[in-house]
């Protein structure tokens, strides 16, 4: 698999390519499927239909790598958080987590078996994809779960959160450490049902600043790359912590890629992250809406990373108007260009 080959620094005949959020929304295909079920959350415990949501963006776009369709926020809601997706307001939990008997109701143990859905799905979408394409299994960071469960949904301040840091600093690391064992057998249970890589997601990195992001976030996203390279080496873990370029030359560990997201510049991680690591990234996602634009940013990309480990990717998730031909250009666009 030329996508797993790149994670682990080995040649490859081009640079593979895959787009964060690209099973969904812009796919009409997609649409027409979550329809059917009623809804985003049936779709992810429906395991027959979440496979060929996950599948839809191989066949269609031809991208190297498939990646789970399910959601971060299902370990909150396995953990017997109240999880409603809102049409125009996104996910709302209406249980959120904000003292002693909130907390002690949550069940990191149970979890992970409760995911049985997730599993399915992985199970039959390794049986139906090519053998030369990749799987990605995923999570969100313990910070990024833990803001949507105290929050009680999507927030641009993280006013209630970020209070909790400074005023109660322990009951959010309590919160943190029951996310983190749930993540990591779950994580774990991925692997086992065929995943051929995992990505954790920390998209909300950003709100902490720099010693609160190590403490409350990267932390925690150390101890579950750590569970996971101890047991399963040849995995390729993946992490995608955004906006933190100020503090790139302090982060290590024993993960194989780093995601760059659109706001650093790929020179700049280049240079202040180990060689040690893959690069995957970073086109701005917006440029998906023009074809002068991607190219523009194709070019520079491929040519700021020659010779180096790569795989492409966008900065962030892809935007739900992107024209699908677009999208197309993308990724035959990488694929060529790149190919030696
Ligand atoms: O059909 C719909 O309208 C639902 C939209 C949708 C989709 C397609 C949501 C709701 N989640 C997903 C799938 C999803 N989410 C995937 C599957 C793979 C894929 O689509 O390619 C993945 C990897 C995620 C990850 C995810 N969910 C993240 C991390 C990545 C990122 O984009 O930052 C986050 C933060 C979420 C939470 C979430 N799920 C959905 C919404 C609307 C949100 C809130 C986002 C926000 O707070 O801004």
């Amino acid at each position: 698999m030329i996508f797993i080959d790149a994670c682990l620094k080995k040649e490859t005949p081009y640079t593979p390519v895959w787009m964060m959020r690209q099973a969904g929304r812009y796919l009409p295909e997609y649409m027409a499927v979550r329809q059917s079920v009623g809804g985003f959350l049936n779709l992810c415990k429906d395991y027959k239909k979440a496979s060929e949501v996950t599948l839809q963006p191989v066949d269609i776009l031809g991208v190297d790598a498939a990646i789970l369709f399910s959601d971060i926020l299902v370990i909150p809601l396995e953990m017997g958080m109240d999880l409603e997706f809102i049409k125009g307001q996104g996910p709302v939990f209406h249980n959120p987590i904000r003292t002693d008997e909130d907390l002690k109701k949550l069940d990191e143990k149970g979890a992970p078996d409760k995911l049985t859905y997730v599993y399915d799905t992985i199970k039959l979408t390794r049986d139906k994809l090519a053998q030369d394409k990749a799987l990605i299994g995923f999570c969100g960071s313990p910070w990024t779960n833990a803001t949507y469960m105290i929050e009680g949904g999507s927030t641009k301040t993280y006013a209630i959160c970020k209070k909790m840091i400074y005023q109660n600093p322990l009951f959010v690391h309590q919160i943190l450490r029951k996310v983190t064992d749930a993540t990591k057998i779950y994580l774990e249970n991925q692997i086992k049902s065929g995943v051929n890589a995992v990505q954790i997601f920390d998209s909300w990195a950003s709100a902490l600043e720099k010693d609160k992001f190590f403490e409350f976030s990267w932390k925690y996203i150390i101890e579950i790359v750590d569970y996971i390279k101890d047991r399963y080496p040849d995995i390729p873990v993946i992490v995608f912590p955004k906006g933190i370029s100020g503090y790139l030359d302090k982060i290590s560990g024993n993960f194989d890629v780093f995601g760059v997201d659109w706001s650093t510049p790929m020179e700049l991680a280049s240079k202040k992250l180990s060689d040690r690591y893959t690069l995957q990234g970073n086109m701005e996602p917006t440029r998906l809406y023009s074809k002068d634009a991607i190219k523009e940013s194709v070019e520079n990309i491929l040519n700021i990373m020659k010779g180096k480990s790569h795989i492409f990717n966008l900065g962030h998730g892809i935007l739900p108007d992107v024209p699908v031909e677009n999208a197309k250009y993308f990724i035959k666009l990488v694929q060529e260009m790149s190919a030696v």
